[in-house]
């Protein structure tokens, strides 16, 4: 098909784009890292990952994908000033379920790792509660034991089993936005969130919530004990020089 073949064409590392969305920290407004999002560059626009993910993982490109995209940000970032933020700045990377093997890892992003290492930013694997299964535990296991950080996304919509997150001990909980962009029609008795969060303490993760579109869901998640937010009401994904004059001028 056409589209398969145009993303074949397109997914090679020149044309990988990365976009930065922050995350702050709730109580005190800073931003305390970003999520990495990747996007195609096609000619002169920008094509998103609901338009190529299908077509990518179909021709067996999730690897390039998320390696392209990795390397890009982590060397970007390793080179950015960071201001105030540079201690311990979280990057969040989203990754294919297949691609979350330490060996693997190693091997495509060793010398991008070292660059994060050298520059203390802490790096963040992602992986969805939807692709959260029994054998990716002990691959994020050694990962946890090597010093990354492990967060559960789109928490709440997949069909983990809490033995299993329990295991593993995310270092986040990652709220879907679906939830978020329900609070202010529930009251807080009927929204899930509260039992979200429950679970995050009881596996001994921190909450981060996604899809923050208000001030209003930002003061409820703050004050239900949620530590960490991203949505638009922040900022949306950007590209690099843009995240970082935001990171300047909000720290
Ligand atoms: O910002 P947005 O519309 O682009 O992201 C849509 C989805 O694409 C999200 O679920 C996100 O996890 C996924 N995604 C974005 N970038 C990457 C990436 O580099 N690797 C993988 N595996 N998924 C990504
Ligand atoms: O699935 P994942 O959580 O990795 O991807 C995050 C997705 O959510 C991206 O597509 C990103 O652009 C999008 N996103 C981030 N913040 C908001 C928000 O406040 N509202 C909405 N509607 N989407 C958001
Ligand atoms: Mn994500
Ligand atoms: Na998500």
């Amino acid at each position: 098909q056409s589209m398969d073949f145009r993303i074949q064409h397109l997914c090679q590392p020149a044309n990988v784009v990365c976009h930065y969305q922050p995350m702050l920290e709730l109580a005190t407004g800073r931003v305390v890292g970003c999520e990495v999002l990747g996007r195609l560059q096609d000619g002169d626009k920008l094509i998103y990952p609901d338009q190529f993910i299908p077509a990518l993982t179909k021709q067996g490109l999730s690897c390039k994908f998320d390696t392209a995209v990795s390397r890009q940000a982590l060397l970007a970032l390793s080179d950015a000033s960071l201001g105030s933020a540079q201690n311990g700045f979280t990057v969040a990377l989203n990754f294919f379920p297949q691609n979350l093997k330490r060996d693997k890892l190693h091997a495509h992003l060793q010398s991008s790792l070292q660059h994060a290492k050298h520059r203390d930013l802490h790096i963040e694997l992602e992986v969805t509660e939807y692709d959260f299964s029994p054998e990716i535990v002990p691959e994020l296991s050694k990962l946890k034991a090597d010093g990354y950080f492990i967060s559960i996304d789109d928490f709440g919509t997949g069909y983990s089993n809490l033995a299993m997150v329990k295991r593993v001990a995310p270092d986040y909980l990652k709220i879907d936005k679906s939830f978020v962009f329900e609070m202010e029609d529930l009251t807080i008795r009927s929204s899930l969130i509260p039992e979200i969060i429950a679970i995050a303490r009881a596996v001994g993760s921190k909450v981060i919530a996604e899809g923050i579109e208000t001030a209003a869901q930002a003061e409820q998640l703050r004050a239900l004990g949620v530590e960490y937010g991203q949505g638009y009401y922040f900022a949306r994904p950007m590209p690099l020089a843009d995240f970082l004059s935001f990171l300047h001028k909000s720290n």
